[in-house]
Parts: structure tokens; C-alpha cells; sequence
């Protein structure tokens, strides 16, 4: 397996991506799909400030914003699992693939440094790597993929219907784009984005990698957390 690092320069998907998926175009897709979930967290909290209604810890900002951690789907281990074994948990959710020769590799590596950053909160977190491209990611293959980047980075794959089913409840942008320069002759493009699940599974927070550094991610979930243990 080669290293996030060396994937940058040495991987030749990269280039052939590249000249298929710009990293213009790519910047724009992340940046359209940010501000149509931007939108909907903002409708959201509308919704919370119309008279009568309840405040973000409430089940109604699931419903408003309609982004849900709801899936059937199979572990790096070859487990069928659901959102109700990571339940009590906040779940970090990212959907990518291990072909990906760049935001899933940097994302990832990320979302490692913002568990490491967590300390003893990492273990209230639940950190979930889904594929988009079940074709080619198996269990074997996601479980040997996300070793690269934290031992609790969780892979999950599935047949296609239920990978799509899990993309839709999350609201995720993915499509393959075929492309004969590339390997088996196609990439998948997809958001960039990280879900801040709750623990009864309503959607909080999105974060991209590039917005704010590890350290200030980190801060963001463990401020959650506590507030969480306060309200209960
Ligand atoms: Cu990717």
C-alpha cells in the first residue's frame, strides 16, 4: 500500500485524473456542494428561529436540514453494520474512495490528526470512511487502505444500492466519470466534505480539510461533546 505521501508524487492516477477531473473543476463541485449544504444548515436554522419551535438539540434539525445517518452497510471486517452500532457515539463521517488520488488521501490523513488532537475524546468519536466506489473497494481492500492513516479509521463498503443509499441519507454528491486514462477505465468524483454526526445520529456540523486546521476541528468536536454531557 502506498503511502499518502508518496501517492502525491509517485501515483500515476494523479496525472490522469487530472487531465480529465481539473483541479479547478474540482475546487468548484466542493465549493458548489459546500454552499448547497451551507444552504440547508442555514434553512435549518430558520426553521429552529420560527415561533413555537425547539432549539438544535431537538430531533425537528434532522428533519429541517434532512442530512441522516442512516445506512446498512459492510465493515473493513466484513461485518453488515448500521447507524445503531455507532449509536452514542458522534460519528465523523467522510465519503471518498481508495482510488482517490488526492482530497480522499489528504482528507484522511486529516481527519487523523483531528483524532490524535481529541485525545481521550477520540473514544466518544466514531470515525467512518464510506467508499462510493464499491465496485473496486472491498472490505479487504478499505481495511488495508484506511491502516494508512488512524488504527480506528473504520472502512465501510456494500453492495451499490446500499453504498447509494447511505450517499443519499447523507446527502452526498458522487458520480462516476468514465475515463479510460484512469484505472479500469473510470474515477469517481465526489464532496469533499466531513459530517459531525451527534450520538443519537442528527446531523451537527460539515467540516472540509482546507477550511481550519486539525487542532481547531478538534476543539470544535470536543466543545460539542462537552456541551452534549452538560445537557444530559
Ligand atoms: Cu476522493
Amino acid at each position: 500500500m502506498v503511502r499518502p505521501s508518496k501517492r502525491r508524487a509517485d501515483h500515476p492516477i494523479e496525472r490522469q485524473t487530472m487531465t480529465r477531473i481539473t483541479p479547478t473543476h474540482r475546487r468548484l463541485r466542493v465549493a458548489l456542494w459546500t454552499a448547497a449544504i451551507a444552504a440547508a444548515v442555514v434553512l435549518a436554522g430558520f426553521a429552529m428561529m420560527r415561533p413555537g419551535h425547539i432549539p438544535s438539540h431537538q430531533p425537528v434539525y434532522r428533519g429541517d436540514a434532512d442530512i441522516r445517518s442512516e445506512f446498512t452497510l459492510i465493515n473493513h471486517d466484513g461485518q453488515t453494520v448500521t447507524q445503531d452500532d455507532y449509536k452514542g457515539r458522534w460519528q465523523l463521517v467522510f465519503f471518498g474512495f481508495t482510488h482517490c488520488p488526492d482530497i480522499c488521501p489528504t482528507t484522511l490523513a486529516y481527519m487523523g490528526s483531528v483524532l490524535d488532537q481529541l485525545g481521550s475524546d477520540a473514544s466518544q468519536v466514531a470515525p467512518l470512511f464510506v467508499t462510493v466506489d464499491p465496485e473496486r473497494d472491498t472490505p479487504e481492500v478499505l481495511k488495508a487502505y484506511v491502516a494508512n492513516f488512524h488504527p480506528r479509521l473504520v472502512g465501510l463498503t456494500g453492495s451499490k444500492a446500499q453504498v447509494a443509499a447511505a450517499a443519499n441519507a447523507f446527502k452526498v454528491y458522487h458520480e462516476k466519470l468514465s475515463d479510460e486514462a484512469a484505472p479500469d477505465g473510470y474515477a469517481m468524483a465526489h464532496a469533499g466534505h466531513i459530517y459531525l454526526m451527534a450520538p443519537d445520529g442528527r446531523f451537527d456540523a460539515v467540516f472540509l480539510e482546507s477550511a481550519q486546521p486539525a487542532e481547531e476541528m478538534a476543539e470544535q468536536i470536543s466543545m460539542r461533546i462537552a456541551k452534549e454531557k452538560r445537557n444530559q
